[in-house]
């Protein structure tokens, strides 16, 4: 063997190969995992990343980016892999083995990953042959695209051109094939579940709701506009025509429902405010549609619930779960296993095809997506989701208010300026809002005509405004009799309070 290090042109050849055979491994992957209904080795890597990273990165994250978070976290593992395929790709113009071990640890991580993951459609098979793809494209493809830059020639060891550019076509050709499989047969949604009108619909929205303020929050949210948050890095395409919900655990007789079973029964509509617990004081984590489902109390009631049990166990066709109390689950205030939202199926990203809706919980309590099975347990019995990371088993939604007009750092002009926004109580619902500028005293805001104690109330507010750097404050008193407290309290572990304020300028 020749001993002549590797010139710069078969360095970057190299590279080069790391980058062409892992990318096509990972397309090859992709596209098998597509075809066979399992979650795809990027995503997989991703969904651990998020399981991994700790509390308060997350929120960092969410905070920082948002509701691209997930775009940002995907294309962090991309570009690490590209990173890591060209460093092995230039290792490997002179030490083939370590480039092939390189990419060999890569492929098993990607393995663990898939394995792990819960949304398998295609089971374990389905997997292996995904791995199997990456396998052969991937270091198959280095191995080849390696071995055809290190040829022994007269001078020494050189590039054989005709055999790298056979190589390279072939091993792009078959990560092409893969990324075609994974963009063709991409994005499932709905598969058109029909959604037979309620047999009680909602009560039409009342006059005087709302006021007619530009920028105040609308009293139904817009399905497209309606806050979205969940764990799993892929929105679950789940098929209603298969899907099944499952009541277990403690009752006379499990129940195994289809959506036909579930549709046949009387539908109900209601509006409801969901909220978010990450809702920071001003957030805009909330939003209230017209739900249309089943009373998850009618179901458990045919179940049959055993004595000792407090609450219910919610599991996600994504492995993501919530607890429930079972005494919120069968009272009054109805909540609702849902099909319907704003007049359709529910969309994709809302839980399609079957989700929860529990009025005055916060949702990573109360309101699974994409459920499939519904456990009757005890919470002695069992975390979920959110419990493992520090938030609190239960979570009743805190009495809150924001200001949506004035915005933060408005330019005013001095006189008559509307102040206007929403509070809400879920459940309790909201007796009184108060505003009041730089500290001075409060003033009742008039209030919108309440829909029911089950979704936010609109309030506004006439200033005069003087010239001047100002700030507003708002605070709402609920039926109860509680007023909100001024005391900051960070979103974990059971949501934020405070007041909010904006700052404004008038001249
Ligand atoms: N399967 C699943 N369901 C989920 C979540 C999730 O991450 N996965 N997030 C919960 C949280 S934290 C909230 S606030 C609501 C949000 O519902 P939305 O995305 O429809 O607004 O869904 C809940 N249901
Ligand atoms: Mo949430």
């Amino acid at each position: 063997m020749t001993t002549t290090s590797p010139s710069r042109g078969q360095r970057v050849a190299g590279a080069f190969s790391g980058l062409l055979a892992g990318g096509a491994g990972v397309l090859a992957g992709e596209g098998l995992a597509q075809l066979l209904d399992v979650t795809g080795p990027v995503v997989a890597v991703g969904n651990r990343a998020v399981d991994l990273t700790p509390r308060p990165v997350k929120e960092w994250a969410i905070e920082t980016f948002g509701q691209a978070d997930k775009a940002v976290l995907l294309g962090g593992v991309v570009l690490t892999l590209v990173v890591l395929l060209l460093a092995l790709g230039w290792v490997g113009a002179r030490h083939r083995a370590v480039a092939l071990g390189g990419i060999t640890l890569l492929v098993a991580i990607a393995a663990l990953a898939m394995v792990l993951d819960p949304a398998q459609g295609g089971g374990a098979p389905a997997v292996a042959a995904s791995v199997a793809g990456m396998l052969v494209v991937g270091i198959g493809g280095l191995a080849w695209l390696l071995s055809s830059l290190l040829v022994r020639t007269g001078e020494g060891a050189g590039l054989d051109r005709r055999r790298f550019l056979l190589a390279t076509s072939s091993v792009a050709a078959l990560g092409a094939a893969g990324g075609a499989t994974r963009t063709l047969g991409g994005s499932t949604p709905g598969d058109g579940l029909d959604l037979p009108a309620p047999a009680m619909p909602a009560e039409p929205v009342p006059d005087g709701v709302s006021f007619d303020v530009d920028g105040l929050t609308a009293h139904v949210t817009p399905t497209q506009d309606f806050y979205r948050v969940d764990t799993a890095l892929q929105v679950p395409a789940v098929a209603a025509g298969s899907h099944v919900l499952r009541i277990t655990g403690m009752v006379d007789e499990p129940l195994e429902l289809t959506m036909g079973d579930l549709l046949s029964r009387e539908l109900v509509e209601r509006r409801i405010t969901l909220t978010c617990v990450s809702n920071q004081v001003g957030g805009d984590l909330l939003g209230t549609a017209t739900w249309i489902g089943i009373p998850v109390r009618e179901l458990l009631a045919e179940a049959g619930v055993q004595p000792g049990a407090d609450a219910v166990r919610s599991v996600s066709t994504d492995g993501y779960t919530a607890g429930t109390p079972l005494d919120v689950l069968t009272d009054d205030r109805e909540a609702l296993l849902a099909v319907g939202m704003n007049g359709g199926p529910l969309p994709a990203e809302h839980g399609y095809p079957l989700r929860m809706v529990t009025p005055g919980l916060y949702g990573y309590v109360s309101a699974t997506k994409w459920l499939t099975e519904l456990e009757v347990t005890r919470f002695a019995d069992f975390t979920a989701y959110w419990t493992d990371r520090g938030y609190a088993a239960k979570a009743p939604i805190k009495l809150s208010s924001r200001i949506d007009v004035p915005g933060s750092f408005a330019q005013l002009e001095a006189g008559e300026v509307t102040v206007a926004g929403v509070a809400w109580a879920q459940t309790v619902g909201i007796e009184r809002v108060q505003v009041r500028a730089d500290e001075g005293e409060w003033q009742d805001a008039e209030l919108g005509v309440e829909d029911s104690d089950q979704t936010w109330r609109a309030w506004r507010w006439t200033w005069s405004a003087e010239p001047g750097s100002h700030r507003l404050e708002v605070r709402a008193t609920d039926r109860a009799g509680q007023t909100q407290t001024s005391r900051r309290e960070p979103i974990a572990p059971d949501g934020s309070t405070g007041w909010h304020s904006v700052t404004v300028t008038v001249s």
